[in-house]
């Protein structure tokens, strides 16, 4: 273990350092601690500016292949405030130093926490902070590799506030594309994580960028886990690894609180002869945690879960495309007739339209139907069934009418949603929640009231409008054919009520 500074030969902080590799060698780094290293950078004139918290380099010797196993290592509350170096921070660093040189490395299920406790802050007038969980550069060997499985890496170090050169905060820091896709075709079920995304880019200087992945292009946007996944010849490389926040027990812990036990984005995958955690626990042999802590016990099951974004029509800003929270009802329903619903759970949203819930009762693998419903909107469906994979399925509503059955959603601002007006929840929007709506706008009643269809707890003419609107416009749930055989069986559930909050 290694708790506490110590300087290097050259200009960085090194928690563990393993220079010119011999020939055919093979390095192991595993169940080990690398925390509370800092410098303070460039402000104080110490030529200390940076921090490798674990380095591989295999030198400039003649060494043709090395071969390094870094496992169940956790690194942490690492600060190199001032510093201008790029990166100011690589907490794992895989540098293949020698274009000659077959370098493999293979991190499987590390943890690398940068928090936000020491915010890099700068003195002088240029140069911007960056940092990295991962780093990695000069893989020209064609052999040369580097796999990541099962890691949890979490950067929510802030920024420099310079906005004359670029400061970069990532999980992925490779210094070419080339070297980014040095990463072996086989690394997937990975956790990394970014607080804040953001790639700005203005004239032809980038500021304060924020991004899951950098691949030495200064203006391409890599800032989430998604566009990395999309970008150019990237997949399958981390077709199933998730991006989520991760609760750690301290900054300079990487053991999971326990509210991230059981947090799907924590499911990983197993690897033949990896069985124990950092602390010796055994892992389960069907779905590990990522990173270096196991949990074990009834809390630590994983279940599916489900990240559902979808916004509703009259309780939606089209200026912000914002929305006054909600409860919805979210039913996982069958891929085929009758479309029976499996499970059901009611959830209230954020101001996104976003939630995320699990389902214990459903399995990996199955597609489903996402049905939605709401005291007031018109009951909308997924466009088509999708499954879990690794515990875990994502699905937006609010990106195109299509991602709803029979484009059935509406277009506020730039965001589509679901309609609203069905006040009596017969799946149509007519002259009787109309008159519902007249009725309570009449008597001005207030309050949680499913005649309250745009959610201000008023019900009144802008309520009537938005109904008659709809009403005008016939709509109505769309809904996948029954066959005639199962006749004319309703599709609507009844066991939510549905004018709770
Ligand atoms: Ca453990
Ligand atoms: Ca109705
Ligand atoms: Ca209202």
């Amino acid at each position: 273990m290694v708790d506490s500074s110590s300087v290097g030969t050259s200009n960085y902080v090194i928690g563990f350092s393993m220079n010119r590799m011999d020939t055919a060698s093979t390095i192991i780094v595993k169940n080990s601690r690398f925390y509370n290293l800092r410098t303070y950078g460039n402000a104080l004139a110490t030529n200390i500016t940076s921090i490798r918290a674990i380095e591989f380099n295999p030198g400039n010797a003649a060494n043709p292949t090395a071969t390094v196993y870094c496992y169940n290592n956790f690194v942490g509350e690492l600060s190199a405030a001032n510093s201008t170096a790029s990166p100011s921070i690589q907490a794992i660093s895989v540098n293949a130093s020698n274009a000659a040189t077959a370098l493999t490395a293979k991190l499987y299920y590390n943890t690398v926490y940068l928090s936000n406790s020491i915010p890099p802050a700068l003195n002088g007038t240029v140069g911007g902070h960056s940092s990295s969980c991962v780093w990695w550069g000069n893989y020209g060997n064609a052999s040369a590799s580097l796999e990541l499985k099962n890691n949890v890496f979490v950067n929510n170090l802030g920024n420099s506030q310079k906005d004359t050169n670029s400061s970069r905060a990532t999980v992925l820091f490779a210094t070419s594309n080339a070297n980014l896709l040095k990463l072996t075709a086989t690394s997937d079920n990975n956790l990394y994580y970014i607080d804040n995304p953001t790639h700005t880019v203005s004239g032809t200087v980038s500021k304060n960028l924020r991004l899951v992945a950098y691949d030495g292009t200064w203006n391409k946007d890599l800032s989430t886990l998604e566009l990395l996944q999309a970008s150019a010849s990237y997949a399958p490389r981390d077709a199933n690894s998730a991006s989520e926040a991760v609760n750690f027990v301290a900054t300079n812990d990487g053991h999971l609180a326990a509210a991230s036990y059981g947090q799907a984005a924590l499911a990983g995958n197993p690897i033949s002869g990896y069985t124990t955690d950092v602390d010796g626990d055994l892992r389960s042999a069907s779905y590990p945690y990522k990173g270096i802590d196991e949990i074990t016990g009834p809390s630590a099951t994983f279940y599916p879960t489900l990240g559902i974004t979808a916004l509703l029509q009259g309780f939606t800003s089209s200026s912000t495309g914002k929305m006054i929270p909600d409860t919805m009802y979210i039913a996982l329903r069958s891929s085929t007739p009758p479309y029976s619903v499996v499970e059901e759970q009611a959830v209230k949203t954020d101001s996104n339209g976003y939630a995320s819930i699990k389902f214990p009762t459903l399995a990996n693998g199955t597609p489903y139907y996402m049905a939605l419903r709401h005291r007031n909107s018109i009951e909308t469906w997924s466009a088509a069934a999708s499954p879990f994979t690794n515990f875990m399925l994502n699905y937006n509503f609010t990106t195109a009418a299509s991602k709803a059955f029979g484009d059935n959603q509406v277009l506020v601002g730039t965001k589509y949603c679901l309609y609203g007006g069905d006040v009596n929840q017969d799946q149509f929007v007519d002259f009787t929640d109309l008159t519902l709506i007249d009725n309570d706008s009449y008597n001005f009643t207030s309050g949680y009231v499913v005649t309250d269809v745009n959610g201000d707890e008023f019900v009144d003419f802008s309520d009537l409008t938005l109904c008659d609107n709809n009403s005008y416009n016939f709509i109505g749930s769309v809904l996948p054919a029954l066959p005639k055989a199962i006749g004319k069986r309703t599709l609507r559930p009844v066991q939510v009520k549905l004018n709770s909050k």
